[in-house]
């Protein structure tokens, strides 16, 4: 009966009472002032706004967005959250995210969907072992959960995987961090994007910064497609995109804009209950709430902005995925996309200060930004309220690229790039 009430229910609002809702964020027009811009409404984006407003008092923001918010890859992501990092710089920035995660659903009175059901990252070599062994043995010292698995203990997590030797590469065991998941990525950008509307920061979609103002090495405010606005703080959060932005400041970041693919199969009952990932193979699968999996790839290797990808990319994915998981090969595919990825060269972000003053940026989150959105957010913020670095993001400033502090993460970033 619950089931039938709840259908019915669903069936009246959705053909006519739905007229009476309240959108879920307000929809001002365009200040000529603000105390501070941010560019790009993806969930980054929105949750500096948010965290801005509420633990810094700073509400005379505006966050501006060239599509609607949370399209960029915020929409494109496959979701994944995880902490298990190697160096401690950034374990502790991811792991920051993870507890915000944690409570995050409560926190904005938004059901972000976390869903904790554990990731594992394959090993398939000798050398994949001891690297999983470090990474394992750091997180535990860095108190973040973490353990090493056998083929044996993976294969009564995941009983449809293949661990026998008889394989290509044969799985020879796993990191897994049971705290990792999933959560559901329009949540997180719609959950924000309400909280900081509520808290009195204008979100300006469809309105695109085609120019800086920048006069004696400070921001002043940028040109839009809705007209110029002004603010002396001015942070970029734009993924793929922060490069074109950052040569309208005349400023040269150290990143790369390369597609990254995803895609995803008809809905099936539960079969899959863990994130399985394999950068070795180069490829990764989880199940949605609606039963597709979900299938992810290495980027592919050239750059460029369009937001599609190679088809031999995806033959590769779908080819490793199978071989782990046989059963899955005679599921169907039901659509596939691209979003494109700001790559640094040491696979960390770029959290901090310009070399024009009051011009920010909050970049280089590659493949594997969205575990961070909450903690990207809320140290972003800090960064721009204070003029100065929050401690978690103090190493990821743009400097590491001259005095050579790079924090090298290819090895924990998920997927092969
Ligand atoms: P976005 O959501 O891209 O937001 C940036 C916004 O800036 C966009 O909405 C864009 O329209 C806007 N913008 C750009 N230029 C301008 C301009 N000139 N004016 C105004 N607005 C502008 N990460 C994980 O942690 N786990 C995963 O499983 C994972 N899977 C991924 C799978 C794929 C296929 C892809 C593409 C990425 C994946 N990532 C994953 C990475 C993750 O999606 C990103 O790191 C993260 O979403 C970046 O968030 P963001 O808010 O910075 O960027
Ligand atoms: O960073 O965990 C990750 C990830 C998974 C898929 C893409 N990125």
């Amino acid at each position: 009966m619950a089931n039938r009430y709840s259908f019915w229910s669903l069936l009246k609002h959705g053909l006519k009472h739905h007229e009476t809702w309240q959108p879920a964020w307000r929809t001002p027009q365009l200040k000529p002032r603000y105390d501070v811009i941010i560019i790009g409404g993806g969930g980054h984006g929105l949750a500096t706004a948010y965290y801005l407003a509420k633990n810094h008092g700073v509400k005379n923001v505006a966050v501006l967005e060239k599509g609607y918010l949370g399209g960029g890859n915020t929409a494109r992501n496959t979701t994944i959250v995880r902490s298990n990092y190697l160096w401690d710089e950034s374990a502790h920035l991811y792991e920051h995210a993870l507890k915000l995660w944690e409570g995050l659903s409560q926190e904005l009175n938004f059901n972000v969907m976390f869903s904790q059901r554990g990731v594992m990252n394959l090993g398939h070599t000798l050398q994949d072992m001891r690297d999983i062994e470090r990474r394992v043995n750091a997180n535990v010292l860095n108190g973040i959960d973490g353990v090493i698995l056998s083929p044996k203990e993976i294969q009564d997590i995941v009983p449809l995987m293949d661990v026998s030797a008889s394989t290509r590469f044969p799985v020879m065991g796993a990191s897994y961090q049971p705290r990792g998941g999933v959560a559901r990525h329009d949540a997180v950008a719609w959950g924000f994007a309400r909280g900081a509307s509520e808290l009195g920061v204008d979100l300006i979609e469809q309105c695109e910064v085609t120019g800086m103002i920048i006069e004696d090495g400070r921001i002043k405010g940028v040109h839009t497609t809705q007209g110029d606005v002004f603010a002396d703080r001015v942070g970029c959060v734009a993924a793929g995109s922060t490069s074109t932005l950052a040569k309208m400041a005349g400023v040269r970041l150290p990143l790369e804009s390369h597609p990254l693919q995803a895609f995803v199969s008809e809905s099936m009952k539960p079969c899959l209950d863990t994130v399985v990932m394999s950068n070795a193979v180069h490829g990764y699968v989880s199940q949605s709430d609606k039963g597709e999996l979900v299938i992810g790839a290495g980027i592919d290797s050239y750059l460029g902005y369009g937001q599609r990808g190679s088809p031999h990319v995806i033959e590769h994915t779908a080819a490793a995925i199978i071989e782990l998981f046989p059963s899955f090969s005679r599921v169907r595919l039901n659509r596939q996309w691209g979003g494109i990825v700001d790559v640094a060269p040491d696979a960390c972000p770029i959290i901090g200060k310009s070399p024009v003053k009051g011009l920010y940026f909050n970049c280089g989150w590659g493949t594997g930004g969205f575990k961070a959105t909450p903690g990207s957010g809320h140290v972003f913020a800090h960064t721009i309220a204070n003029d100065a670095p929050h401690p978690l993001n103090a190493a990821f400033a743009l400097d590491r690229f001259s005095t050579g502090h790079l924090i090298d993460e290819h090895g924990a970033a998920g997927v092969a790039h």
